[in-house]
């Protein structure tokens, strides 16, 4: 039953990440995930192992450190794991909420170092990787906010936007080597990404998945799952998934505040 298929999911200990290894892990694909929270590794591959029977590889590291990032995907058994056949770039966060002459210095360069230099990071690590199989397929988690901004999101819009560019830059320059490259675009989902942008504040967080029926993280694991096991011949490119009430990053009957 076990699928020879190997995806590396960054950011894994939480939503969607999380719920992208249990769809792929009911299907059978062996799994690398990634995180900085080694407990809650721990606790996910035992589950997974458990349930499925799969093969599960931890890295316990932070995207926004090179040489970390360079030295857990080093770490990764070839016996085990031969080949990366998915890439999915999902680890990425917001943090704060506030107009551009108010804006904090620390919460854009942690949302610049996580979700553009920690894209990078792990994309540089894995493609040669992949061009030397001569196959492969990377999901970037991008957003809504990659597509449009949204009031007092600038710098979190920003670096969503840089994923949409990144995400067509290396389609345009990996396709010839039979790698696929596909960016998912999620409106509101409800995970720890608010709990993280408002730092703890729980109040605040819910409050932004008030008044209407937003994603679920296992609503975007289906997307993904769904553009991962196309026909060969077949990429998605960039595929946009929003709630019933949500038309675009700035535009939902619910605003976030
Ligand atoms: P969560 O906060 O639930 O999950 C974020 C994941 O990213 C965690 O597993 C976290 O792991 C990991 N992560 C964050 N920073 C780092 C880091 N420096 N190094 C390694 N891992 C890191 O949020 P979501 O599941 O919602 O977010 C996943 C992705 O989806 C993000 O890229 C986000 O921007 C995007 N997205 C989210 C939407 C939403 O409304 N929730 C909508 C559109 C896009 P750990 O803390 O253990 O390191
Ligand atoms: C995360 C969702 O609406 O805060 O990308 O931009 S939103």
């Amino acid at each position: 039953m076990i699928n020879k298929k190997n995806v590396f999911i960054s950011g894994a200990t939480s939503g969607i990440g999380k719920s992208c290894a249990y769809v792929f892990a009911s299907n059978h694909y062996n799994l690398i995930l990634t995180g900085r929270r080694n407990d809650r590794l721990m606790a996910l591959k035992q589950a997974l192992v458990d349930e499925f029977g799969i093969h599960v590889c931890t890295l316990c590291f932070d995207v926004t450190d090179l040489q970390q990032t360079q030295q857990a995907i080093a770490s990764i058994d070839k016996n085990n794991f031969p080949t990366i056949d998915i890439l999915i770039n999902n680890a990425g966060l917001a943090s704060g909420l506030s107009s551009i002459d108010e804006g904090n210095y620390d919460d854009w360069n942690i949302m610049i170092d996580t979700n553009v230099k920690g894209l990078l990071h792990v994309s540089r690590e894995i493609i040669p990787m992949m061009k030397a199989q001569g196959f492969g397929h990377i999901i970037n988690i991008s957003s809504t906010a990659g597509k449009d901004a949204y009031p007092n999101g600038n710098v979190y819009c920003a670096t969503k936007h840089a994923v949409d560019a990144l995400s067509k830059s290396m389609r345009i320059d990996l396709l010839q080597y039979g790698i696929k490259v596909t960016a998912i675009n999620p409106g509101a989902c409800e995970t720890e990404f608010s709990l993280v942008r408002f730092k703890g504040d729980e109040e605040r967080a819910k409050k932004v998945y008030e008044g209407f029926t937003p994603l679920t993280p296992a609503d975007v694991a289906d997307s993904v799952y769904f553009t991962a096991t196309l026909p060969k011949h077949v990429c998605i490119n960039d595929l946009t998934i929003t709630c019933l009430t949500q038309a675009n990053a700035h535009y939902n009957v619910k605003k976030i505040i």
